[in-house]
């Protein structure tokens, strides 16, 4: 059903998986200081150790080798990179991921590189983040210099990862660091992340690398009902997760003038930067989202980690029924994968570049049982639909090129804490035992026969 030169690959990033936080001369970053804040996240866990990949890369490292996969998606730490995130680079911190990817080499395994995985500098926060588009600029610097040490062993990178969760969770709502609640004052936000993304681009191709993309979270935006106001307010909504990100870097625009009213002064200027073309488009896949006019729902959550939206918005996400959730309260909808990819290519038509999905996955609070095993017989289901789903919009004509797996390891779920588990292979966060899950060995099998 794929093609013999699939790329499999699993996924992970930085602060939910290394700990080590104080070590070897990490600076602060924005997640540092947000998890310190009691009520921010479930139970007020912290990444402080998390997977302690820092010190198991190794071990981690051959777990990803045994399961056959083509390549291994992570994402580097700018404050190890760069503690003040400008300015002097912090020699060790490049130096250990320089050992992951000579580890990865050695086994096999592509490193595909993310540079910014919502980990900021604390000292660039607090001169206004990515609300300031200086920020931007740091941003390529940091790229050319972790560009420029790692050109010659990396064969695919991308910039940024899912701008639309770190600028409306982290600046729209809140419940993400740096924690602002901003509403549509975070507009500015997204068009410095874009413009980052278009500079850290062009730095990265500047010290020698190939094969640049973004991981970008999209879904399906579907109305309530046929009514003229659940589809105006589905439009909205589509526009402001999907199109808003997509569009600019595509097709250089904005996709409605009301978002380019909300722009910085200028912003028509940068434009051409944030569109600097991609060699391919990575989008991450969970859900579908359901929309209705402001009301609908009479206070009813979205399933977005129950994000508290501001008040006075043009719609209203509701729960998505009918269909099975994860225990995270996530809608299972492979078909939603097949539809995304598709609406992707009539949007964009031959401004597409080759699609990879960048990220797909679901969380169950998944126990080691009395045999040692862990038998997540929902995780497989999960995977095998989404595989089916996507060779579908293959069939169709897509040009995907790749899977990657959310994620390797149960890791540190953000506002959510270690409750939620989206690993193949299970943590034990006491003991750090990892335990490869049923799913694990299933994978290993579907990627052996895919050859
Ligand atoms: C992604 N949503 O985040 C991230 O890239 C990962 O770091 C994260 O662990 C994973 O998906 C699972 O959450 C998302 O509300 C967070 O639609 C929220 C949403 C989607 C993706």
């Amino acid at each position: 059903m794929f093609p013999k030169d699939f790329m499999w690959g699993v996924a992970t990033a930085a602060y939910q998986i290394e700990g080590a936080v104080k070590e070897d001369g990490r600076g602060t970053s924005i997640w540092d200081t947000f998890v310190a804040e009691p009520g921010r996240v479930r139970n007020n866990e912290t990444g402080e150790v998390a997977c302690d990949h820092y010190h198991r890369y190794r071990e981690d490292v051959e777990l990803i080798r045994q399961l056959g996969a083509d390549a291994y998606r992570f994402s580097i730490a700018w404050p190890r990179i760069q503690p003040a995130g400008r300015g002097d680079v912090n020699a060790k911190g490049l130096d250990f991921y320089d050992r992951l990817v000579d580890e990865l080499l050695a086994a096999g395994i592509k490193p595909a590189v993310t540079l910014f995985h919502w980990d900021l500098p604390q000292a660039l926060e607090d001169e206004g983040g990515w609300l300031s588009r200086e920020t931007a600029y740091r941003f390529a610097d940091y790229a050319t210099i972790v560009g420029s040490r790692l050109a010659d062993r990396v064969p695919m990178w991308m910039p940024l990862n899912e701008p639309v969760v770190f600028s409306m969770f982290g600046y729209a709502t809140g419940h993400h660091a740096p924690g602002k609640s901003l509403g549509f004052g975070a507009l500015p936000v997204v068009h410095h992340a874009l413009l980052g993304h278009g500079l850290a681009t062009q730095a990265l191709r500047a010290a020698g690398c190939d094969n640049i993309g973004i991981a970008s979270n999209h879904a399906p935006t579907w109305a309530a009902s046929e009514s003229d106001a659940d589809r105006e307010a589905a439009e909205t909504y589509d526009t402001l997760i999907n199109w808003m990100y997509a569009d600019p870097i595509l097709r250089g625009s904005y996709p409605d003038p009301l978002i380019s009213a909300g722009m910085p002064e200028g912003w028509e200027d940068d434009m051409a930067t944030i569109s600097t073309p991609l060699d391919w488009f990575g989008i991450n896949y969970y859900q579908p989202v359901l929309v209705a006019a402001p009301g609908a729902a009479q206070g009813k959550a979205s399933a977005m980690e129950g994000a508290r939206l501001p008040e006075g918005l043009p719609f209203e996400p509701l729960e998505l029924t009918g269909y099975p959730v994860t225990d995270f309260g996530w809608s299972v909808v492979p078909d939603g994968l097949r539809e995304i990819v598709t609406t992707f290519h009539e949007r964009y038509g031959q401004l597409l570049p080759p699609v990879y999905i960048t990220e797909s996955g679901c969380s169950y609070h998944d126990t080691v049982g009395e045999d040692g095993a862990v038998h997540d017989a929902a995780r497989v289901a999960y995977h095998e639909a989404h595989l089916n789903s996507l060779s579908q919009a293959i069939a169709a004509g897509a040009d995907v090129r790749g899977y990657f797996v959310w994620s390797i390891l149960d890791n540190f779920e953000w506002a959510a804490g270690y409750q939620e588990r989206f690993g193949l292979v299970h943590v034990d966060f006491e003991t750090q035992t990892r335990t490869p899950k049923d799913s694990f060995y299933w994978w290993q099998g579907t990627i052996a026969a895919s050859r």
